[in-house]
């Protein structure tokens, strides 16, 4: 008689086993987010890049060539690709805006964290690395709405293994600006190959190489990441999604509605469902990352602006949308479409220039101040001289399998009718649909509010930089070494 608890017994620790398994099932979901940085590494044959950890994750994972950030600075692409929703759609597309409580998230615009938190995910932003690493994750958040401080279960690597399954980002600070050059092998700037756009110029080349050998720091996290994982036995039943918030800083990258505004690199690592080593030139969103996240934890990813790119529910992306406002000191509204090969940009401030004055950009950026001196003294070409117009078209194609660096606006091109018109129709259905926020003016205390924290930040980098109330940064700083 004492036989059938025992028998029950064994049964039950079997089902409660078979549970564990299950749950243990669910894979760890990493994300490992870099700064600032376009596809200039090593596996996307950039051959001045020193990448071999990344291109040793690259062989190991699926690389894709066509993802996008949905805004071309921090804040806006990181409000989206945290909640799933467009920037435009939940009125976090002006920068840096609406930090308040006043401005708490309508209860239907939820973190990727609180949803797979209910899943029994544990979610961690990690600052706090173990120390042989000798560096630190920071922690980034950056949103543009009110941060409760909840958001996260932790910032720990160390909470990690012994609460699986787990969500964390790494946030690193490369390759945000300013830039140092290496004080060991750093990038010869005789080897890099610029854009067309920019000038063939010593303080541009220099610029360039100090972000490769930025580049080459943010290899190496990132190989020291891995390695940690692997250490910890976590290699297997681990997700790993390696991208970027947006893209390269240049002269016309990171803050404007270009290619290399939006562009980011993206690999991912699952075996399971990802060949290692393969390429994809599908169409990503930022937005599919965070879909395809929630799909393989088992959540539903329904109602959000993305879908998943690999793996349960996926559908394949016809049109990237991207939408640039309000960055810090520079007022403007610009919505872009593409397909695979053409771009709809959308100009609504035609009247203003490219390229704005922007304190930020004098105080750290060389080959934005460089461009414009060159422009003064005559020594751009034509192609250098189109970001310099006072005003733009309201309306720019590009063919961008012909034209990747979107030189030639072909908006009024007879032949390319029928494009316009589809990709008018594209963006127009999206902005409807998503309820883009676009339209309503920005409280005009919250401009001014803003204004006066760019201008005090302003004064604030003139006198750590040591540069004057005229002067605008030319060098290249040193590293190690103090900023000039
Ligand atoms: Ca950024």
């Amino acid at each position: 008689m004492k036989l059938l608890p025992m028998l029950f017994g064994v049964l039950l620790a079997g089902a409660a086993t078979l549970a564990a398994a299950a749950e243990t099932a669910k894979p760890n979901i990493l994300w490992i987010i870099a700064e600032d940085a376009c596809k200039d590494f090593g596996c996307y044959g950039v051959e001045a890049a020193r990448t071999p950890n990344i291109d040793r994750l690259t062989s190991e994972s699926c690389l894709y060539r066509n993802a996008f950030a949905t805004g071309p600075v921090c804040s806006t692409s990181r409000s989206a690709f945290m909640t799933g929703l467009y920037q435009t759609r939940i009125g976090a597309h002006n920068h840096r805006s609406h930090r308040t409580r006043e401005f708490a998230r309508p209860a239907d615009v939820r973190l990727i964290t609180e949803r797979l938190r209910e899943a029994g995910y544990f979610t961690a932003n990690v600052r706090a690395l173990p120390p042989e690493l000798g560096f630190n994750g920071a922690g980034k958040t950056d949103w543009n709405f009110f941060d409760d401080g909840k958001a996260f279960n932790s910032a720990r690597w160390n909470d990690l293994k012994s609460h699986q399954p787990f969500y964390a980002q790494v946030n690193l600070h490369e390759t945000h600006r300013p830039y140092y050059r290496a004080a060991k092998n750093p990038t010869d700037p005789a080897k890099i190959k610029l854009p067309p756009y920019l000038a063939d110029d010593p303080i541009i080349r220099s610029d360039w190489a100090a972000y490769l050998d930025e580049v080459a720091v943010l290899d190496e996290e990132v190989g020291a990441l891995l390695r940690l994982l692997d250490r910890e036995g976590l290699r297997e039943n681990t997700v790993v999604f390696f991208f970027s918030d947006h893209g390269r800083e240049d002269f016309r990258g990171k803050y404007f509605p270009t290619e290399q505004g939006f562009e980011v690199p993206l690999m991912v690592r699952w075996p399971a469902l990802l060949k290692p080593g393969s390429t994809s030139e599908d169409l990503v969103s930022l937005l599919d990352v965070t879909a395809t996240s929630l799909s393989l934890a088992g959540v539903n990813a329904a109602g959000l602006d993305g879908a998943p790119f690999f793996g349960p529910g996926t559908k394949k992306r016809e049109f990237v949308f991207g939408a640039r406002d309000r960055i810090d000191d520079t007022l403007d509204r610009v919505r872009t479409v593409r397909d695979s090969r053409f771009k709809l940009v959308r100009n609504y401030e035609p009247q203003r220039p490219y390229l704005q004055r922007m304190a930020y950009a004098e105080l750290t950026n060389p080959s934005y101040n460089r461009m414009r001196q060159l422009y003064t003294e005559g020594k751009l070409n034509a192609d250098q001289s189109k970001f310099m117009a006072p005003s733009r078209p309201a309306e720019e194609l590009y063919d961008l399998q012909n034209d990747p660096f979107e030189l030639h606006n072909l908006a009024d091109a007879a032949k390319h009718e029928a494009t316009i018109k589809r990709l008018r129709q594209q963006l127009d259905t999206w902005i409807a649909d998503t309820r883009d926020q676009g339209a309503i003016p920005e409280d005009p205390r919250t401009v001014e509010e803003q204004l006066k924290r760019n201008a005090s930040a302003e004064q604030k980098l003139r006198a750590e930089f040591g540069l004057g109330p005229d002067e605008v940064l030319l060098k290249t700083f040193d590293h190690p070494g103090k900023k000039p």
